[in-house]
């Protein structure tokens, strides 16, 4: 049977988690996990995944997988007919893959999940502070891109970072634009041409139309 991807399409990290099981040609069953509707807070939930977060994979003899990261490592590794998305013999391209890994989960998402957070769950307006912070993110991103000059985020092919990456700079771009860092223009540009990018539009739009009513909203309070 298909894993199952504990999941709901407005959520980056799911999308990416999508994208990756697409160009695997790798099956999911789709549960949804409505956030709004705190489904992601009840004991059945949380008995499975603590970290309370989609996406969550969840295989037939019980095992289950947090963070889209450490979920798309495995889909390749266990699902993937080659490995080129997560290559485990480059070891150099390997370690690249993960540094950009890392900088989403730990300075580029995290950024973004500090403002998206508070705002859905408890309706906070961001602070400068905050928007500067994720500014500060993107110009990171740009300076890598810039500084390795090459077609995907982590080399010449397309890997699980490339998933991670664009997922999440075209969901905060709701909170300062992308578009103002050239090398990042160009990336998201160019990864918009490929064919799995499809996958991001529908949850990317939603997303959007839910972060710009609620800033609108609570602006004009
Ligand atoms: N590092 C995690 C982040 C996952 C995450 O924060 N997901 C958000 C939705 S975009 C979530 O489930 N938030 C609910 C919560 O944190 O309680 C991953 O990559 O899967």
């Amino acid at each position: 049977m298909a894993p199952k991807l504990h999941s709901i399409i407005a959520s980056p990290p799911v999308r990416a988690v999508l994208m990756c099981a697409k160009v695997l040609d790798v099956e999911l069953e789709l549960i949804p996990v409505d956030l709004l509707s705190k489904d992601h807070l009840k004991d059945e939930y949380l008995k499975k995944n603590p970290q309370h977060t989609v996406p969550l994979l969840e295989e037939d003899d019980g095992f289950l997988l947090a963070d889209s990261h450490a979920i798309m490592g495995y889909l390749v590794n266990q699902y993937g007919k080659d490995d080129s998305l997560y290559p485990k013999n480059d070891s150099r391209l390997r370690a690249v893959i993960d540094h950009i890994l890392h900088l989403d989960s730990s300075v580029l998402f995290i950024r973004g999940l500090f403002i998206s957070k508070p705002l859905l769950f408890q309706k906070i307006l961001p602070t400068e502070e905050k928007i500067k912070d994720l500014k500060e993110a993107f110009k990171i991103l740009d300076a890598v891109l810039e500084k390795n000059q090459t077609k995907y985020v982590a080399g010449n092919s397309l890997t699980i970072a490339d998933f991670s990456v664009v997922t999440t700079i075209t969901c905060f771009d709701s909170f300062t634009p992308y578009a103002e860092f050239p090398h990042l223009k160009a990336y998201i540009e160019r990864m918009e041409q490929e064919s799995w990018y499809e996958l991001n539009k529908e949850g990317l739009a939603i997303n959007k139309k839910m972060i710009g009513e609620l800033m609108n909203e609570l602006k004009n309070q």
